[in-house]
């Protein structure tokens, strides 16, 4: 049987104590997942396991941060992808804009609107665009994803003072988040509004995409490679390539063709029945 993740709707029964058995997990209408991180000093040289981050969301928020952990676009990139996959509309949140130098956030920002994805900029530190994102979640299931100490579980804060979520000082040895929220929790904010804080991640490998499927998940490909010689086209060396000439032309930004290219590299070759 499955495991239950949060988001998931369930049958169970309550016993006298409180305590409760699940009998039934309802069937997803969509759900976030990853490979299965490697377990340190394992042995295990098998296929790595799909794991479920979180089910049946109408609204997944991406967050990423404009410094402390510094932006790094193939992360986001990556998220992108596993985001595309769940089949869940997707935003994107750059937060930490008080620590911009002043010509980052425009750039980043610029390149994902032009993509097509609706782009938040938010500070808790003073405050800046809580409330839009506040009102675009209002009324759905929305989960928050992201690297370890992007801000998550502060935005959540900030936005509902009801909340108290646990969240954490960035090591400045590592620079990295110290993986302060530690387990996926749903909270409901209103009759109708849920919000999903996830735990940070260090490293996200999309599950179950193959090397042409990939670029279906870089949204600006999907129309243009249409165009392609072959409709095998993985976009990388084949002649005829309407997605590299559309880099050459400028429609398809260098940067997202640098992920792209990194994330194929990274899948393994179909294996064949
Ligand atoms: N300067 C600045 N710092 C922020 C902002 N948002 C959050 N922080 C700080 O960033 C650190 C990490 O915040 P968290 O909310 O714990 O991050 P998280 O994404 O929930 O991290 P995990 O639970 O590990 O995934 C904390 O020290 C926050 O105070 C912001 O907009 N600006
Ligand atoms: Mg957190
Ligand atoms: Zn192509």
């Amino acid at each position: 049987m499955d495991i239950v993740v949060v988001g998931d709707f369930v049958d169970y029964e309550l016993n006298r104590d409180g305590s409760g058995v699940i009998n039934k997990i309802e069937a997803r209408r969509n759900y976030l997942s990853r490979k299965a991180p490697k377990i340190k000093g394992s042995s295990y040289r098998g296929e790595r396991l799909e794991q479920i981050i979180a089910s049946n969301m109408d609204n997944l928020f991406i967050v990423s941060s404009v410094a402390e952990p510094p932006f790094n676009y193939k992360s986001l990139d990556r998220l992108l992808v596993a985001g595309e996959s769940s089949g869940t509309d997707i935003s994107i949140i750059f937060n930490k804009t008080d620590l911009d130098d002043g010509t980052f956030i425009e750039f980043w920002s610029e390149l994902y609107k032009k993509i097509g994805y609706n782009v938040f900029l938010t500070s808790v530190v003073n405050n800046e665009g809580i409330d839009e994102v506040k009102k675009h979640l209002q009324g759905k299931k929305n989960v928050f994803f992201g690297q370890s100490g992007v801000g998550k579980s502060s935005l959540l804060n900030t936005m509902f003072s009801e909340l108290t979520l646990k969240t954490g000082a960035i090591s400045s040895f590592t620079d990295r988040g110290t993986h302060t929220t530690v387990t996926g929790v749903m909270i409901k904010v209103d009759p109708e509004t849920y919000i999903i804080d996830t735990p940070g991640i260090r490293e996200i490998a999309p599950y179950g995409i193959t090397k042409e499927d990939l670029s279906h998940y870089f949204i600006e490909f999907s129309e243009i490679q249409k165009n392609c010689k072959f409709n095998t086209c993985t976009h990388s060396h084949e002649p005829g390539c309407a997605v590299t000439e559309a880099v050459q032309d400028g429609y398809i930004s260098e940067e997202r063709y640098d992920s792209y290219l990194r994330i194929l590299e990274t899948i393994e070759e179909d294996v064949p029945l």
